[in-house]
């Protein structure tokens, strides 16, 4: 796929800005800001994309399953962290996990109105971050994991790399999502159409759903675009 880059300076949200300008963008295009001012993670919470920060987002106008976006996002991102000699783990559906911290988050919108239907595929990388603020305590960075300062623009190169390539071979990247699961076995609360469920996270089966196995023994499957991980419990 092609990627071409619009890069500004400082924009209030690269996804706000993709959403905002979906007729005039290709698809597989990315607009980059170095300076992100008012980013935003998933369920309206904040994006914290500080100087060192890597925001981007990436416009797909053809993309046929939306609820393996994220993940694949996710495994395009790992793939890309063990390029600079990192293990990375995925938190389930959507987190890059260095070091048990978060080092990157996704946020995958969808655009349904005429005339642009389209997903908008929103990255934020903690590269060359040299500390974070106390109400982060669980973030990370690349150069907190011991890389120093990455140049954002060659991450952002191999990131679309991996990314192309976790399109093209689905089932290998699931495969890797699966056998690099950060909360396997772990006890947690998922947001489940507005309700907290829990239960212990025994898997990730082959199309990227969460296994859960509830406290009477049962499992439930839970894809992507139905929960979010609220916290471990
Ligand atoms: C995410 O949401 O992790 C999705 C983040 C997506 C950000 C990108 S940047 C480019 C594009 N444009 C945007 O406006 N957004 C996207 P979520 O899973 O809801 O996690 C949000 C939570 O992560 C916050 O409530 C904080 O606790 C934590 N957080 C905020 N900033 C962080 C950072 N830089 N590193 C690690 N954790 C952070």
């Amino acid at each position: 796929m092609v990627h071409d880059i619009r890069a500004f300076a400082s924009l209030p949200s690269t996804n706000l800005y993709a959403k905002q300008n979906l007729p005039q963008l290709k698809d597989g295009e990315v607009i980059w800001a170095k300076e992100q001012t008012q980013g935003r993670g998933r369920l309206g919470r904040k994006w914290d994309g500080e100087e060192g920060a890597l925001c981007f987002s990436l416009v797909l106008k053809r993309f046929p399953n939306p609820e393996l976006l994220p993940l694949l996002t996710g495994v395009a991102l790992a793939w890309t962290s063990e390029g600079y000699g990192l293990s990375p783990l995925l938190k389930w559906p959507n987190d890059l996990i260095l070091g048990s911290k978060k080092a990157a988050g996704i946020l995958v919108e969808g655009v349904y109105e005429a005339p642009c239907r389209a997903y908008v595929v929103g990255v934020g990388v903690n590269l060359s971050q040299k500390a974070f603020p106390t109400t982060l305590p669980n973030a990370t960075s690349f150069y907190l994991q011991g890389k120093g300062s990455i140049d954002p623009s060659s991450f952002l190169e191999s990131f679309l790399a991996q990314f192309d390539r976790a399109m093209e071979e689905q089932s290998s990247a699931l495969a890797y999502l699966r056998s690099h699961d950060f909360l396997l076995g772990q006890e947690i609360t998922l947001d489940y159409y507005g309700e907290g469920i829990h239960g212990k996270e025994v898997g990730i089966d082959g199309q990227g759903k969460l296994l859960l196995q509830k406290d009477d023994g049962s499992i439930q499957t839970i894809s992507s675009g139905e929960a979010s991980l609220l916290r471990k419990r």
